[in-house]
């Protein structure tokens, strides 16, 4: 049986990729393991079914067998941690692995979705043009100390691993800032990790959704 995981029935990214479901759709299309996809909406998100699954009512979530899983990071390790491919043999090697995934998630996503709430809840307020400045440089000194570690590497420890899976899905979302554009090295880093047949291929899938329900499939 394949795992089944959910994704937004029509996705407020208008299938740019964006969505949580997008870096699971990668890690799972980079061990090779085929799933299955439930496409809720967002009342749908907020009813006990899903609530069973998902305790604060998001996507995605991940069933298989028995198990259910909630946050993207805890479901892409799970698949990191049962299919060769994205953490190394060697154990330290995979303790870095999977340190760079914490990183991603707990250091530099944040002030990145910091941005999206400045720009997209509080842009209304009448300070939000006095504090957009205060949150966009709070991700330049993350970003500026990301870019000395990479240096002219490809990847951040040796062979690409779930460490530059995460940090790669989540440094996309700052494509349309312009942000990642003052940091050549990872704007290149981005456009190789965007380049794996893996990633593209979780990329068409989530787009397909969105094309469909656009045209009314
Ligand atoms: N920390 C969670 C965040 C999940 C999350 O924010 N999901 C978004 C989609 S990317 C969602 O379901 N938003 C709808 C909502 O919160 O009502 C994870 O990494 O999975």
């Amino acid at each position: 049986m394949s795992p089944t995981i959910t994704a937004f029935k029509q996705s407020p990214d208008r299938g740019r990729g964006l969505a949580r479901d997008t870096r699971v759709r990668w890690a799972l299309e980079e061990v090779g393991q085929p799933y299955d996809v439930r496409l809720v909406s967002f009342a749908e998100m907020k009813e006990p079914a899903h609530r069973a699954l998902h305790p604060f009512g998001q996507i995605p979530t991940y069933e298989d067998g028995d198990l259910a899983l909630f946050e993207s990071g805890a479901i892409v390790f799970h698949i990191a941690e049962r299919h060769a491919g994205l953490l190394p043999a060697d154990a330290a090697a995979r303790a870095r692995a999977i340190t760079w995934m914490f990183a991603a998630l707990s250091t530099i996503e944040p002030p990145i979705l910091d941005l999206q709430t400045a720009k997209i809840v509080e842009h209304d307020k009448a300070w939000s043009k006095e504090r957009l400045p205060l949150v966009e440089d709070r991700i330049r000194d993350r970003l500026g100390e990301l870019s000395i570690r990479l240096g002219d590497a490809d990847w951040l420890d040796g062979g690409f691993s779930v460490g530059d899976l995460m940090m790669v899905s989540v440094l996309l979302r700052l494509r349309t800032s312009g942000l990642l554009d003052e940091y050549p090295n990872l704007s290149a880093y981005v456009a190789r990790g965007e380049a794996r047949p893996a990633y593209k291929r979780a990329f068409d899938a989530q787009l397909a959704v969105f094309t469909a329900a656009s045209s009314g499939g």
